[in-house]
């Protein structure tokens, strides 16, 4: 079943080479989504892509958040009628490339597979206290809010068979941080899609910076209850 895995990036220059290395031999092309990183992390993507069969490379000319970075991944991806699977993944090592096999695995259980940090044997490196609290709380108030049967909400390790994506309208999700991750997995649910959690243990990254802004968490604040309206009003 072929996998693609998008990887979103925004100057992880120190990151990437070592990315694409890592999922070298987990038999998944590598979709490199880059908003023209001010870094070179583009250009280095290019040469990783020249360099290696399983690294492509999708240009964007500015920053629009990962929401709609991830968009163009999956229409890209999706063009092939062979892909079957489509894996959302940070550049930043946060996420384990060696736990893509295990979301993929899943995947046989579930229309969508979340790598889940807030179930049992899930578990945050080292995060401190603020970022564990935003995270953990914009979990829990999404899914109460939701009344959505699911742990980690917000978390952006993720596997979506390709039926999940042509049915959800993608085109109508303009959420551009963690209200992204929310909004994909609430419409999922919505459209009667199975969900799958599977335990991560999340690191911190160790080289870059984070994108996350107060922007990012405001957003994921008002989208949530904006969601829910939508959704009482059947128009979700
Ligand atoms: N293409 C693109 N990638 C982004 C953007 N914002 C963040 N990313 C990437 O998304 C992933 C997660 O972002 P990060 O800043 O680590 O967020 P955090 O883990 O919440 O701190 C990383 O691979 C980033 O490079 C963006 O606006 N565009
Ligand atoms: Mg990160």
């Amino acid at each position: 079943m072929k996998a693609v895995v998008c990887l979103p990036t925004y100057n992880e220059r120190e990151n990437l080479e070592r990315m694409v290395d890592a999922l070298a031999d987990k038999g998944v092309t590598v979709l490199v989504v880059d908003d023209n990183s001010p870094d070179g992390t583009g250009r280095l993507a290019d040469r990783l892509a020249a360099e290696h069969d399983h690294v492509e490379v999708l240009h964007r000319p500015r920053k629009e958040g990962l929401g709609p970075a991830y968009l163009a991944g999956f229409a890209r991806a999706l063009a092939d009628p062979e892909v079957e699977l489509v894996l959302e993944m940070d550049a930043d090592f946060s996420h384990d490339p060696a736990d893509v096999p295990r979301l993929i695995a899943a995947a046989a259980d579930g229309d969508l597979v979340l790598g889940s940090r807030y179930v049992e044997g899930g578990s945050i490196g080292s995060w401190g206290a603020l970022r564990r609290i935003v995270s953990a709380g914009g979990s829990l108030y999404a899914r109460v809010l939701l009344g959505a049967p699911v742990h980690d909400l917000t978390g952006g390790f993720k596997c979506f068979h390709r039926r999940v994506l042509e049915t959800v309208d993608l085109d109508a999700i303009d959420s551009r941080g963690y209200a992204f991750q929310i909004e994909t997995t609430y419409r999922a649910i919505r459209a009667g899609f199975s969900v799958v959690e599977v335990p991560i243990t999340f690191a911190d990254r160790e080289v870059g910076g984070s994108k996350m802004s107060n922007a990012i968490v405001l957003e994921a604040i008002w989208k949530v209850p904006a969601l829910r309206l939508k959704a009482l009003a059947g128009r979700l």
